[in-house]
């Protein structure tokens, strides 16, 4: 299927329903603007229409007010609210559109709330024109089940070194991150460069992650033993490749082989198959999948350029790092 030729609405159709089939217990899923109009909606049982409508627009008003008040002051915003037998989600999708999911009682607050998180970001790309893998990776479900266990209490550090051939897309993945941004080009990385940013998993947990851009044009292996020194200490390793380009792919074992001459202790890998806005991918997810149960780690598909999934990542190495303390 050629998400490119897919209709805003079709788009909208495809990721609710994709919701739903990954959480059964979801019953209604809509997506509607500031003014509670239903932009695309799914039901389950289509019997049920007239219930769920009522329903919506009796709950709708308390969150709308909170999330106009809200507006601005957090990034992705979730709400969960139990009313009669239902469970009412309802996510923040961007300047007017607000993802809502009606799910039975025995559904999972952490599953919905992961989720519905990552879907109303896909919304919100689409709203602004950009493209989206509309799939929901494998990893937003290992992001769920922890969010479901306990997570420490308290403000950590963590180091995440960045490796990857030239023009994969590190800087740009690590900008998009960082400030949002996407640049067109950048200036090639010399040495080292250094970006933080604090990624908060609940009130109570917050991990400030520094992530080590490292010198981006130079070839792995001996061919710059000094930058090796800038591994020492990290936590995690991300393996960024270019999906355009085998090469990059097939080079990944070249940088996990970099990174463990280096590291004394195990640290945590994730691969990250980026630029998947473009239309000559030369890698499958897949190969991909395969890499990362080799490599014992996960993987993400990304565009640094629309975006798509590069938050995800980033949260998910919070995740994954706090299974290590
Ligand atoms: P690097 O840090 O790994 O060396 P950069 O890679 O972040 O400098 O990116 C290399 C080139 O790829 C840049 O283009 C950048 O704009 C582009 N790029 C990075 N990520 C993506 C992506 O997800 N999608 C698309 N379409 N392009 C991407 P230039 O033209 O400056 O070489
Ligand atoms: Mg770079």
């Amino acid at each position: 299927m050629d998400l490119r030729k897919m209709s805003t609405h079709e788009l909208f159709s495809s990721l609710i329903s994709n919701i739903m089939q990954t959480i059964e217990e979801i019953t209604a899923a809509a997506i509607v603007d500031h003014d509670g109009l239903i932009i695309a909606s799914m039901l389950r049982d289509p019997a049920a229409e007239e219930d769920i409508i009522g329903t919506v627009t009796a709950v709708f008003d308390t969150f709308i007010n909170r999330v106009k008040k809200d507006f601005g002051s957090t990034e992705s915003f979730v709400s969960i609210m139990s009313v009669e037998n239902k469970k009412f989600v309802f996510a923040d999708a961007g300047e007017n559109a607000i993802l809502t999911l009606i799910a039975d009682l025995k559904a999972d607050d952490n599953q919905l709330k992961v989720y519905g998180e990552h879907v109303a970001r896909k919304i919100k790309h689409i709203l602004k024109g950009e493209e989206v893998d509309i799939s929901i990776p494998a990893i937003v479900s290992v992001l769920a089940k922890m969010r479901g266990g306990k997570l420490p209490k308290g403000e950590y550090n963590s180091k995440i070194i960045v490796l990857g051939d030239p023009a994969v897309g590190k800087t740009s993945l690590i900008r998009r991150f960082v400030d949002n941004k996407f640049a067109d080009s950048y200036i090639s990385t010399i040495g080292v460069d250094i970006s933080r940013k604090l990624v908060e998993l609940n009130k109570e947990c917050k991990i400030n992650l520094a992530i080590w851009d490292i010198a981006g044009q130079m070839k792995h292996a001996s061919a710059a033993p000094f930058t090796k020194r800038f591994y020492f200490g990290a936590n995690q390793c991300f393996l960024v490749c270019d999906m355009t380009r085998k090469k990059t792919f097939e080079n990944i074992d070249k940088w996990v082989e970099d990174a463990k001459s280096v590291m004394k202790k195990n640290i945590n890998y994730f691969i990250l198959g980026n630029k998947i806005d473009l239309q000559n991918i030369e890698v499958t997810e897949e190969e991909i999948k395969l890499k990362a149960d080799e490599l014992k780690c996960g993987y993400i598909l990304t565009s640094a350029k629309t975006g798509d999934n590069v938050d995800d990542a980033f949260q998910y190495a919070g995740y994954k790092f706090c299974e290590t303390l």
